[in-house]
């Protein structure tokens, strides 16, 4: 899969692209990322991407023609399966819409700042716009990082427990058990007896009930 992030602020994905799980894939070769500058695609001399808002008011709105050109020029190379626009006002992020990214060949992310972008860039471009909560951000940046990351970890061979990604909370609209290692007890917490006996069948009861009575506790609204 390859990922095109386009983007003001690079350097805020650095982080989180560069550890762990996200920087293993990449090295296996399963996934190729690449951070486009959009201060690259302006052509104006103080290479600037925003402007003020036609119709008055406070901040500044991102200017089309950057982001026509870094858009034209990918979409040049090869053909994208979604051109997604992180913004407050798309789409929530679920589990099963990373599901559905994951299986595609190329997407390409573009992170809002600002007031956002020109509205006639989403008429235009955009196939999908994507929330990651009722909350507002600086910008689209660590919203899109935060979504790259549950996407790539869903991509065959990422994982080296292959199953552990079919067991996370929310793959199937219920949270996750709770978990314990050793030692056995802890200031006088002790983890519960059926896991220390092995019984491979019994545990997997358990879990399933654990797992059920955490999401009645905590997320009834996943079991609608
Ligand atoms: Cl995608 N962008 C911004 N700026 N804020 C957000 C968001 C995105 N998702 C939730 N809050």
């Amino acid at each position: 899969m390859r990922i095109d992030v386009i983007t003001v602020l690079p350097k805020l994905f650095e982080g989180p692209f560069s550890d762990s799980i996200l920087k293993r894939a990449q090295e296996k070769g399963l996934v190729e990322i690449h951070l486009h500058n959009l201060r690259d695609y302006s052509t104006d001399k103080h290479k600037n991407v925003d402007d003020y808002q036609y119709g008055g008011g406070a901040g500044m709105v991102m200017r089309i023609e950057p982001i026509a050109s870094c858009i034209e020029a990918l979409k040049k190379e090869r053909t994208y399966d979604e051109i997604i626009y992180m913004t407050p006002d798309g789409e929530l992020l679920e589990q099963g819409t990373s599901n559905r990214l994951s299986t595609f060949q190329n997407i390409i992310v573009l992170c809002g700042h600002y007031k956002g972008v020109d509205e006639r860039v989403r008429e235009i471009f955009i196939t999908k716009e994507i929330s990651i909560g009722s909350y507002v951000l600086s910008g689209g940046e660590l919203a899109a990082a935060v979504m790259v990351d549950s996407i790539i970890r869903l991509i065959p061979g990422v994982l080296s427990d292959e199953t552990s990604a079919l067991t996370d909370s929310f793959q199937d609209h219920l949270l996750a058990p709770p978990v314990y290692t050793r030692p056995p007890e802890f200031q006088g917490h002790r983890v519960p007896e059926i896991l220390l006996k092995g019984n491979f069948k019994e545990i997997e009861v358990w879990r399933e009930e654990q797992a059920l009575k955490r999401t009645q506790e905590r997320r009834p609204d996943l079991l609608d």
